[in-house]
């Protein structure tokens, strides 16, 4: 998929706000400071759309992305920040479970998993959540550039999926991504657009 435009649309802060178009939306999220602003502006090829930050858990809205005229970019609050307060990390996942729950224009969710570290709980938890919400998705693993001395990034990606196949037959679509190289892109890019063509036929 070719990508002639991508622009901010707008933020919010419930599903019921969001634009009204029957337009299909692909939603990005994971735990805070997984690469999800990096990995947005990488696919779409505009490094500044959404912000990147080293400070985590600054995204607290849904934040929509014209892409082509043809579908949104959601960008969903970070889940799993512990330095907010326990009220707010309680609006936030009010917010994300609203957004999940109700949003008949959700085509797919992708969350994103940091391939540096082992399997973690909150991440296989927010997973089979989506299941219960009967919402499809697919995973990306992050940040497959880093080179830590012990990190093992295949090993890491296995464990990951082993602990899926105890809830999940088949396993979900996975791809491996760097917003630093831009591995990834056109395998992600190219199932949105598989999934877009298989919604309109
Ligand atoms: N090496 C490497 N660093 C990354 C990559 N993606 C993000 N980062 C770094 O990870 C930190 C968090 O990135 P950001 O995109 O703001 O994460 P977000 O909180 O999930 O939106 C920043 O310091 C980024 O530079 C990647 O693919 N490779
Ligand atoms: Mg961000």
């Amino acid at each position: 998929m070719e990508i002639h435009k991508a622009e901010f649309v707008s933020s919010f802060a419930a599903e019921n706000q969001c634009p009204k178009t029957s337009w299909p939306e692909f939603a990005f999220i994971g735990r805070s400071n997984v690469g999800k602003s990096s990995l947005i502006n990488m696919l779409t090829g505009r490094k500044g759309l959404a912000k990147v930050s080293a400070t985590p858990g600054k995204t607290q809205l849904i934040n929509f992305f014209n892409v082509n005229d043809q579908w949104y970019l959601v960008d969903l609050p970070g889940y799993g920040y512990a330095k907010v307060s326990k009220s707010q990390q309680r609006t936030l996942a009010n917010m994300i479970e609203g957004y999940l729950a109700k949003r008949q224009q959700l085509a797919l969710a992708f969350v994103l998993i940091d391939a540096n570290v082992p399997p973690m709980p909150i991440d296989v938890a927010f997973i089979n959540h989506l299941g219960e919400l009967q919402v499809p998705f697919a995973l990306i693993f992050t940040k497959t550039d880093r080179q830590k001395k012990g990190v093992n990034h295949t090993g890491n990606i296995t464990a990951f999926m082993e602990a899926l196949s105890q809830t999940w037959e088949p396993l979900p679509p996975h791809f491996l991504s760097s917003s630093v190289t831009g591995a990834g892109r056109a395998e992600i890019l190219g199932y949105i657009a598989r999934v877009l063509r298989s919604l309109s036929t």
